[in-house]
């Protein structure tokens, strides 16, 4: 099989066509990492070769040890992906220690994975381990309300997620162990990438404040959804701190009973 006809390589560039025309994706913004099956595997196997040197992943990441991952390329844009998926993504090996990985099929023109390589593994890792395998997907993007709020609430998992629990009456069962906020750091390197995974100990969204929004998934649907989702509660914020702010709102007792008919766990920590 062709490896851009392959189901889950049409569905990543399902996701980045959908994800840049959200705007969430301008120049070389965000990038997708998807951890394969076996089944994924076998279906492209032919076309994997090194087409690299191993190279450093700049974390450890011993349980992806020989794992191969659907990456999108550093400096190349989103938009471009549905163009000409084997220039603008690719499929890397991990090595036998879990410290360094290999080019196996794409970003031809000698690309390199995402610059948020680090981030994106050391998520996986930790993702992988916590739903028994079942987390699929790391994907970042850049959407313009989120960003915005991180110029007005308190940079507090608390504040953002109470806020945005509040903001769509569904929202509290997409993310109800809420969402953390990681303060404003480089971009790219362990210690964002430290930061974003201890985090997504407790949640599977969080927000790197005047930068964008980090989540992960299961599938790619509930990955895009994740964003989506964060980001219209985002959106409805804006206009309402434009409008003046909130004249009413939902309560915490409204929440606790919607938990109760959706038999959701509500992280209590923000209810009071
Ligand atoms: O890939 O978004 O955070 C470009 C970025 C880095
Ligand atoms: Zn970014």
């Amino acid at each position: 099989m062709k490896t851009t006809e392959a189901p889950f390589v049409q569905s990543y560039i399902r996701l980045t066509h959908d994800a840049w025309l959200k705007g969430w994706h301008e120049r070389n913004g965000g990038n997708l990492t998807y951890r394969m099956t076996d089944e994924d595997v076998a279906a492209v196997q032919e076309n994997l070769k090194p087409a690299s040197e191993w190279l450093p992943i700049g974390v450890e990441v011993k349980n992806l040890a020989n794992e191969y991952f659907l990456v999108s390329g550093t400096g190349r844009f989103m938009r471009n992906v549905i163009l000409d998926p084997a220039a603008n993504i690719g499929i890397i090996k991990v090595d036998e220690q879990g410290l360094n990985y290999q080019i196996m099929w794409g970003l031809e023109g000698a690309g390199r994975p995402t610059s948020e390589l680090p981030s994106h593994l050391l998520s996986h890792s930790l993702k992988k381990d916590l739903t028994n395998g079942a987390n699929r997907i790391i994907y970042h993007a850049h959407p313009t309300n989120i960003i915005a709020l991180t110029f007005v609430l308190p940079l507090e998992d608390k504040a953002f997620t109470r806020e945005l629990w509040e903001m769509a009456t569904e929202d509290a069962i997409v993310f109800p162990e809420g969402i953390g906020v990681v303060p404003w750091m480089v971009p790219g390197g362990a210690e964002i990438a430290r930061e974003s995974a201890r985090l997504f100990k407790k949640y599977n969204i969080v927000i790197w404040a005047h930068h964008g929004m980090f989540v992960c998934g299961k599938s790619f649907d509930e990955a895009f959804s994740n964003m989506d989702t964060a980001e219209k509660a985002a959106e409805i914020c804006v206009k309402v701190l434009s409008m003046g702010g909130k004249k009413q709102t939902i309560s915490a007792e409204n929440l606790k009973q919607l938990a109760k008919d959706f038999k959701v766990q509500l992280n209590e920590e923000f209810l009071d």
